[in-house]
Formats: C-alpha cells, sequence, structure tokens
C-alpha cells in the first residue's frame, strides 16, 4: 500500500506537539513525517496477503481460515494447540490470568510494558534475570538478550521452583534494544527448568528476527535456515504468546500456542470469556488469513536480512556522526541513547521523552520514548523507577520505507544533535494509572 505523506512547517508541529502533551502517541498521524513510532501493525501487507483477504470465512465458528492459520503456526513455530487472539496483550492477559497466582514470581529477560502488567494484574511479580550486558548500551555482547542462568538459579533457590509458574522468555528483547537471545541459552534455561517442573514460555513477537541473529552469529547455525533456528528454539519452550502485528506483517492479530493439553483447555475456555470464539479469538476469518499468508512470508531469507540490514544501515549513519545509540543495532528499530545525547538533562525530566518530542519538532518524524515514562512508579513508594536505559526508539515499519527514507531520519537526528546543548527537560502534567507512557501528558520545563 502505497500512503501520500505531508510536510508541515515547524510552527505547525510545534502546536500539534503541544496539543499532544509532547506525547508522539497523541500526535495525529496526519501530522507526522515518516513514522516510526512503532513496528506493530504498521508493515505492508503483500499482494497475496490481500488477495487471502478476500477469502474470509466469516462464519462464527470453526472458519476455514482458523485451521489454516492452526495448520501454519503448528508448522512454523511447532507448538501443538492454538488460540487465535485480537494482539499480543489479549493473549497476554489469558496466559498470565491461566497460571499466575497471587504470590508468584515470573522471571524474565527485561520486562516488557504489557507482559509486565499482565503478569502483576494476574497477582505475580516479574523478576529481571537478563544478563548485566542488557542494561549497558555500549557492550558489544552478540546475544544481550540472554538469561543469567546465575540469577534464575538464585531466584529458583529463594523463592521455590512451586511459586515460579513459568519463565517469560523474549526474542529480540524490545526494552533492551532489540537484542537477540541465544539457542544455548534458551537450552541452557530448558535444561535448569525442566527437572524442577517450571514450565518455559515464549513471547514470540520478534522470534523470527531473533532467529536472523543466532543464524548470523551462533557457532553451528550458520547453515541452517530461519525456519529451521525458529522451530528449533521453540521446541525447547512449552508454549508462545504472540503479536503478529510485528514479526506477521499484518495489521492486527495475534495468538496463545500451547503444549500442555490442561493449560490449553484452561486459556481455550477463557478465551470466549475476553476475545471471542476460540476460532476467530476477535479477529475476522480474512484476518486469520492474512496472518497464514504472513507468517509463511515472515521467514523469508532475503525478507528477513533486508529488514534487519536496512535498520543497520540507519544505526551505522548515525554512529558515524558520533550520536549515541544502543550497541549493537538491533533487529526492528535502532535505539537512541537519550541518556548520552542530553547529558544535561536528568532523568527526572524525562531524557528520553524530550528526545521524541524534539525530533517531531524538527522534522516531524515521529519515535517513541523507552525509559523512565514507559518504566512507571513503584507501588510501594509511588516514585519513578528509574531505569539503566533511557531510550528513545526509531522503529521500523517492515516493507515501507526505503534507504532514502533512512537518510532523511538520520540527518533529522543529527539536527537536533547539533543544538542538544539548548534543549531543556519536560516534566509530567497528567498520568493514568496503567500504561502511562501511552497517554501522559508533558510541558516544557521554563528557563527561570
Ligand atoms: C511496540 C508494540 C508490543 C509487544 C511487544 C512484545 C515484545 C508484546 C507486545 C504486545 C506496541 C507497544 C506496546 C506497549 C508499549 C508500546 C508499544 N509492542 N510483546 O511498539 O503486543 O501490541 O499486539 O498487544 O513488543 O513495541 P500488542
Amino acid at each position: 500500500m502505497v500512503e501520500p505523506i505531508k510536510m508541515q512547517s515547524r510552527e505547525e508541529r510545534e502546536i500539534a506537539i503541544e496539543a499532544a502533551g509532547f506525547n508522539t502517541f497523541l500526535l495525529r498521524s496526519e501530522d507526522v513525517y515518516i513514522d516510526l513510532l512503532t513496528d506493530s501493525g504498521t508493515n505492508a501487507m503483500s499482494d497475496r496477503q490481500w488477495a487471502g483477504m478476500l477469502l474470509g470465512d466469516e462464519a462464527y465458528a470453526g472458519s476455514r481460515n482458523f485451521y489454516r492459520l492452526e495448520k501454519t503456526i503448528q508448522n512454523f513455530y511447532g507448538y501443538k494447540h492454538v488460540i487465535p487472539t485480537h494482539q499480543g496483550r489479549g493473549a497476554e492477559h489469558i496466559i498470565s490470568r491461566a497460571l499466575i497466582r497471587q504470590g508468584h514470581f515470573i522471571p524474565g529477560n527485561m520486562y516488557f510494558t504489557t507482559t509486565r502488567l499482565h503478569q502483576e494484574l494476574a497477582g505475580g511479580q516479574f523478576v529481571d534475570v537478563i544478563i548485566d550486558e542488557a542494561h549497558d548500551p555500549t557492550s558489544e555482547h552478540p546475544f544481550k538478550g540472554n538469561v543469567s542462568l546465575q540469577k534464575l538459579e538464585q531466584l529458583i533457590n529463594k523463592v521455590g521452583a512451586e511459586n515460579i509458574p513459568y519463565v517469560s522468555l523474549a526474542g529480540t528483547v524490545n526494552m533492551a534494544g532489540g537484542q537477540p537471545i541465544s539457542m544455548a541459552c534458551v537450552k541452557a534455561v530448558r535444561e535448569l527448568c525442566k527437572p524442577k517442573g517450571i514450565r518455559v514460555y515464549l513471547d514470540a513477537t520478534r522470534m523470527v528476527e531473533n532467529s536472523f541473529f543466532i543464524q548470523e552469529r551462533e557457532e553451528d547455525f550458520s547453515d541452517k535456515s530461519i525456519e529451521e533456528i525458529l522451530k528449533e528454539f521453540c521446541s525447547y519452550t512449552d508454549g508462545a504468546w504472540m503479536s503478529a502485528k510485528k514479526d506477521s506483517l499484518v495489521n492486527i492479530g495475534g495468538w496463545l500456542a500451547i503444549n500442555d493439553h490442561d493449560v490449553f483447555e484452561l486459556a481455550r475456555n477463557m478465551v470466549v470469556i475476553y476475545e471471542g470464539l476460540h476460532t476467530y479469538g476477535g479477529l475476522a476469518g480474512r484476518d486469520l488469513e492474512a496472518l497464514a499468508i504472513g507468517i509463511e512470508e515472515s521467514v523469508l531469507q532475503e525478507h528477513v536480512r533486508s529488514r534487519v540490514d536496512q535498520v543497520r544501515y540507519l544505526g551505522n549513519l548515525l554512529e558515524t556522526w558520533g550520536i549515541p545509540i544502543v550497541r549493537p543495532v538491533g533487529g526492528h528499530a535502532v535505539y537512541l541513547n537519550a541518556k548520552s545525547f542530553f547529558p544535561h538533562i536528568p532523568q527526572s525530566e524525562f531524557p528520553a521523552q524530550t528526545l521524541a518530542a524534539e525530533l517531531y519538532i524538527d522534522s516531524g518524524v515521529r519515535s517513541m520514548e523507552r525509559g523512565v515514562a514507559s518504566a512507571g512508579r513503584d507501588e510501594k513508594t509511588g516514585e519513578h523507577k528509574y531505569p539503566a536505559l533511557e531510550l528513545t526508539r526509531l522503529t521500523i515499519p517492515r516493507r515501507v520505507y526505503t534507504q532514502a527514507h533512512m537518510d532523511v531520519v538520520a540527518e533529522a537526528v543529527k539536527s537536533v544533535w547539533d543544538k542538544r546543548d539548548s534543549i531543556r527537560g519536560l516534566k509530567i502534567v497528567y498520568e493514568p494509572k496503567y500504561l502511562r507512557f501511552f497517554q501522559a501528558r508533558f510541558k516544557r520545563i521554563s528557563s527561570s
């Protein structure tokens, strides 16, 4: 799909960002020139996917498209049972409610906002067991998404295996900068957990891109296909939830896949309360069809390589100009290190939020904060949680932008970089209780 984009004046953008409370989530899409807010649901569908949309079987129950999707997920991801959901968080909700009880602990390779919230709402507490290198934007570790087995083992010894319903693993860890987890690591997690009866569940949202990094960086995988690597990785886990809006190249959709029949039955029962019947899960038949086709296209070598290389192209350009980004460049986005970008803005004044707002004002490029605003507040003290990483994410939709767009984006970032010393931070003036970054409003801190 091709869409006309509009370039506005700086004055118009100043007005738009003020009206949006300096929050890029509150901008109108019409006011954006190049939209790098997210790679979620913003991918361009192929001719085959659009053709598939016309083959929607919109029966309430037992749609043909569901059976095709079920088979495709079984083929490519290898899980036994499949439940469609409207998107990723619908699946997170169900798996969390099905397995987590009050007082449970859920270890994982760094939090993700919606995942952690659903785990907490179900009565659990998320515990970060990612390796230390993940919190260091300059570390060149090839698998910064890896779990620290030592941290995981310590937690198990401390709280007891019976209080850990599952380990929550994610492919290309979003909040760490799109960093992959290795095959050796998932195997080791499996070996540690299996004898203790702890399940391993996977956030498969960007597991295809993770598989590409395994192929590129891990010994013994360079001659394996993305498809083979994906399936092997999933085989060390008991199930997965998925936001299909990313890897799978659709505008909407998700799923939950589970090997254990009892857990599957429970989840399949819950889906009818919250999403829809278990053969559509809040999606239309045509959406299920586009998703099944998207999965097949998503694992193609040339597609994944050109996608990840485009992200790296942008990252490399910024690096040649000395602009601080998270190293190595991740799978779906370039993450600007806002702490180094604006050393004069304390974290309490939202450097990453400031950078996202300034980039928009300067050039109309929309990005997303991934720092203190995203981390939220500590339940007990009410204080901001201050994450080590304070990042502004330039997220690249799949099959949408060209290399020329990347050049424009890089120059836009450079332009803010060149005047960074004159930029002041923000204060928060409104915040909702849940996932505040989506709807919070900010004001500029005045110079006096
Ligand atoms: C993004 C989107 C969604 C997402 C994810 C991972 C690793 C689950 C989900 C939820 C959208 C988003 C969500 C929260 C905050 C900001 C942006 N990520 N797991 O842009 O899936 O959105 O389909 O419910 O990245 O990174 P869904």
